[in-house]
């Protein structure tokens, strides 16, 4: 493909700005869709837990033509958890589109992925996404936006950075608030002008580094990136440069391009394309296909240490193996190496006692999809409490610290402020505005976890949080996330309504009547701060079986729905997550009952 008709494009921005969307428009009216084909909202979401939770996990690679450009789109996590992966993907980039929500303005993870966009240096168009919204406020974002390239000490070239207003769901985008809405051609046009095409020698010995991983039930494991030097061919014998330094001989047998949102496949391909290959069965990221004779590998992909850990141990609950197909430790092991391959942010290493793997991660989002997708897969395990991750520094102890941005209704902020401060926190900003607050804190990512059901409910769903990782601090002292204490099953038994209709004054119940539990499984929370047997079983005295109010007509609280991330934030030290594929369950470590 002709060098010179290719644009490399990021697309990266805080969580729910509109990136996924953005993508769909752009394809949409590339027309490369016929015009009553159906195509899904999201496209590029294409995993079923991105579906789900309406996030975008795993950043991916897509393409469209515009006049006589070849534009080659990445698509990015926003969530701070998955940070890792923008950093890596911006290798294959040339440029970047910002997305910021016109009402919200700038956020913790514009931040973040801006950082990285101007270190690698990419030219960077500013696009204002969501001017539907009636709060939209432009000025003031593009004013933010500006700021914030000031704050990260922008190279004067990319202050005068470019901008366009758009609205990825209405499908527009227009370079002056006053022009009329048509299409999102204002996006291209400024991608093919701004942006600059690859700029590797198609002479020079072959460069490939991989950014990111695929699997294709067919090929295995395939790694995406760009070609940077060179031309990379199919069969042709090549070298590979490890992470470890290493150099051997490769093959690469299959190439594939990306068009739309599919791979099509090619034999060969030049300086500047983005490509997933097939050959190597163990490929990871960072290492770089190069020339056989003239081995030159790339400059390995830093990675941000992770900065929590939870133990991932096989499942010793009195239900164990009833669920899962996957039970052992060694399934356990196996999986959470192959893991590691695909995502380099992750860490695994066997715990120092006990049987199980102490898995590190860049946060609780980032453990928990993992989790999940073993569920789903057949895996049964347990997980314990995630703990931060110390440093230690000339003897002292430091922990890591969290810059979280709070915007919350006034009536709220009183109750907020009050528990942050007990977390920890130290309020750094706080603005008002039409009746909002914005605070600012820093604190420490130990607070935090598990907080933000917390926040949730303080707020009535109705505040926004967000955090990114700021830098290791001094240990701020003990911190207390849950004061009360829970409620156990003294037996194994199935729970019966009459009994849970009787402890529901006790707490907060976690689960209904017909289900089996087992001794020392949590089933409520106390309302008092220490733990308590209760007998979840026990049924009404034969002697009352006339009396009004038989089993039928026990009028019981919903329980309370826990999601697996909530169960993770919500144990302490002496408890277990207990996951398989059709439940969670909270135990105690020690199983005892009365
Ligand atoms: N009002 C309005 N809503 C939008 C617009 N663009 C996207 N949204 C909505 O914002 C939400 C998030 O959109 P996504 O496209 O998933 O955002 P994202 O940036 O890809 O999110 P992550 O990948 O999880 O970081 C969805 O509910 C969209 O419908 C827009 O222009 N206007
Ligand atoms: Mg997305």
């Amino acid at each position: 493909m002709d060098q010179s008709i290719i644009r490399n494009v990021a697309i990266i921005a805080h969580v729910d700005h509109g990136k996924t969307t953005l993508v769909d428009q752009l394809f949409q009216q590339s027309g490369m869709f016929r015009e009553n084909q159906e195509v899904a909202e999201r496209l590029m979401d294409s995993m079923d837990l991105e579906k789900e939770r309406g996030i975008t996990i795993t950043a991916k690679n897509g393409s469209y033509c515009f006049k006589d450009y070849w534009i080659n789109i990445i698509d990015t996590p926003g969530h701070a958890d998955f940070g890792g992966q923008v950093e890596r993907v911006l290798r294959m980039a040339d440029g970047c589109l910002l997305l910021v929500d016109a009402q919200e303005g700038p956020m913790p993870q514009t931040y973040f992925v801006l950082k990285k966009a101007l270190a690698a240096g990419l030219r960077i168009i500013v696009v204002i996404n969501k001017i539907d919204k009636p709060a939209a406020r432009c000025a003031w974002v593009v004013d933010q936006v500006f700021d914030l390239f000031v704050k990260l000490d922008a190279p004067d070239h990319l202050l005068d950075f470019p901008v366009v207003y758009a609205s990825a769901k209405q499908s527009y985008a227009k370079h002056h608030l006053t022009d009329e809405s048509t299409d999102m051609q204002p996006i291209s046009e400024l991608i093919a002008a701004h942006v600059p095409p690859p700029s590797g020698d198609p002479a020079a010995p072959l460069q490939m580094q991989v950014s990111s991983l695929d699997h294709s039930p067919y090929l295995g494991r395939l790694g995406i990136g760009k070609v940077v030097n060179g031309t990379l061919s199919i069969n042709k014998p090549i070298a590979v440069a490890r992470r470890d330094g290493s150099i051997s001989p490769a093959r690469i047998t299959k190439i594939f391009r990306f068009e739309s949102d599919k791979k099509v496949a090619t034999d060969s391909a030049g300086v500047g394309e983005l490509v997933a290959v097939a050959g190597m069965d163990d490929v990871t990221v960072g290492v770089t296909f190069t020339d056989a004779e003239n081995p030159m590998p790339l400059p390995l992909i830093d990675i941000d240490p992770p900065t929590i850990s939870m133990n991932f141990i096989p499942n010793d609950s009195p239900f164990a193996g009833l669920e899962g197909k996957f039970v052992t430790s060694r399934h356990l092991e196996e999986r959470l190496r192959r893991e590691t391959l695909a995502d380099v942010a992750l860490k695994v290493e066997p715990m120092l006692e006990g049987v199980g793997y102490v898995v590190s991660g860049r946060g609780e989002l980032h453990l928990s999809i993992l989790i999940e997708k073993m569920r789903r897969e057949g895996f049964e395990l347990q997980v314990t409490r995630p703990q931060v991750i110390m440093k230690q520094e000339n003897s002292v102890t430091l922990e890591p610290y969290e810059e979280l941005t709070i915007d919350v209704d006034e009536q709220y902020a009183g109750a907020v402020i009050e528990r942050l401060g007990m977390l920890r926190g130290q309020m750094q900003e706080m603005h008002q505005a039409n009746g909002m607050n914005r605070l600012v804190y820093k604190i420490p990512t130990r607070g935090l976890l598990g907080y933000r059901s917390e926040f949730m409910t303080a707020t009535k769903g109705l505040g926004m949080m967000n955090y990114v990782f700021a830098e290791y601090g001094p240990f701020a002292g003990d911190i207390v996330n849950r004061v009360n204490g829970v409620l156990t099953s003294m037996e194994s038994c199935t729970t019966v309504a009459y009994a849970l209709f009787n402890l529901q004054d006790r707490g907060r119940l976690f689960l209904g009547p017909g289900i089996k539990v087992y001794t020392g499984q949590i089933i409520g929370e106390n309302a008092r701060n220490q733990d308590m047997v209760v007998n979840p079983a026990k049924g009404k005295k034969l002697t009352n079986m006339r009396a009004s109010g038989s089993d039928e007509n026990v009028v019981l609280t919903p329980p309370v729905q826990m999601s697996l991330e909530d169960c993770i934030a919500y144990i302490n030290d002496d408890e277990l997550v207990e996951v398989t594929p059709q439940s969670i369950r909270l135990r105690k470590r020690k199983l005892t009952g009365k």
